[in-house]
């Protein structure tokens, strides 16, 4: 009888077991940017990464250039399922996961520095685990450097300058508060309409860091670029929910890990192309503006006002501040 049982036990086991092994899928990832940006070219690593450590049973295939739409839809169409894997900027993502917020919150990280150990440790968990009852599960965080404002027509050399300017903003309320704080007109849009809005004067300027400046060719049309680096908010790295319950336990925790693998290439990758970029935007002769920051950052007190309330984000906040 016994055997009869372990039997009957080994062949349910197997039977469980072999869809789960033999599974061999290809997921679909989005990203607004072009060949060889390197949110792009992270992601391609790590679908090598997958490819290697599961025999070549989970590869992954990044659809750049918005080939699968806007970030907000994108964003959509992954807790739906439709798309598995999504590399988005944290901003699009404020609405939906409040939690979120604080990582663009304007001139909140210190350094470079600060933002890599606060993603990396605890808090940055933390957030990523804030996605799943959104229907997404969080599994990285890739850098993205400082934003800056460019300007068309009118360069940015005090904070007075920014008045009733029209500036783009990320589809975010968030960022809305901010630039109505800096005393500015925010438009949001999509990335993609970015170009066309500001040679066209529908926008007078917009924001971004020197890899987006340059490769969306924002560079020629806004040629007044003001470092105020006002926020460093990372990208994240989002699966759908539905595309990660279909996947083996022990293929989740190698997505999990070739994902922070991918975080350290991704690294590289972005100083290499933050020295790139910037280089050609000086190339381009447009006008590059330094200004004191003090008048900047203070006015942002009011957007610290409205959006760190309550105790969840004001614990955040003050863990963060006291990341050394
Ligand atoms: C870029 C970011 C994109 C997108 C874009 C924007 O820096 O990598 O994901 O958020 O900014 O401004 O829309």
């Amino acid at each position: 009888m016994k055997s009869i049982a372990a039997l009957a036990l080994g062949a349910a086991l197997a039977l469980t077991a072999l869809p789960a092994m033999a599974q061999s899928v290809t997921l679909r990832s989005a990203d607004i940017h072009p060949d060889g940006y390197p949110t792009v070219v992270a992601v391609q690593y790590l679908g090598q990464l997958m490819d290697e450590r599961t025999g070549g049973r989970i590869k992954i295939q990044v659809f750049n250039n918005a080939q699968l739409g806007a970030e907000k839809d994108t964003i959509e169409q992954t807790r739906f399922g439709v798309i598995d894997l999504n590399r988005v900027n944290s901003a699009p993502f404020n609405n939906l996961v409040p939690e979120t917020q604080v990582l663009g919150l304007p001139f909140l990280f210190r350094s470079v520095d600060h933002m890599h150990k606060v993603v990396d440790g605890p808090i940055g968990d933390e957030i990523l685990a804030a996605f799943e009852p959104h229907g997404l599960v969080g599994l990285a965080f890739y850098d993205s450097g400082a934003r800056s404002f460019y300007t068309t027509k009118t360069p940015i050399k005090s904070i007075e300058d920014m008045k009733g300017l029209k500036i783009r903003v990320q589809q975010s309320d968030l960022w809305i508060a901010m630039l109505q704080a800096f005393g500015a007109n925010p438009t949001p849009m999509s990335y993609g309409e970015v170009y066309s809005a500001l040679e066209t004067g529908v926008v007078d300027g917009a924001e971004n860091n020197w890899p987006s400046y340059e490769s969306s060719r924002h560079f020629e049309v806004a040629k007044h670029l003001t470092l105020t680096e006002h926020s460093l908010t990372p990208e994240v790295l989002v699966i759908s929910k539905l595309s990660w319950d279909k996947l083996a336990p022990a293929d989740q925790a190698l997505l999990r890990q070739a994902a922070k693998d991918s975080v350290v290439k991704m690294r590289e990758l972005w100083v290499a192309r933050e020295k790139e970029s910037e280089a050609k935007v000086r190339a381009g002769g447009g006008e590059i503006i330094t200004v004191d920051k003090a008048p900047f950052v203070a006015a942002m007190a009011p957007v610290y006002a409205k959006f760190v309330t309550d105790d969840k984000t004001k614990s955040l906040v003050e863990r963060i501040r006291a990341v050394q």
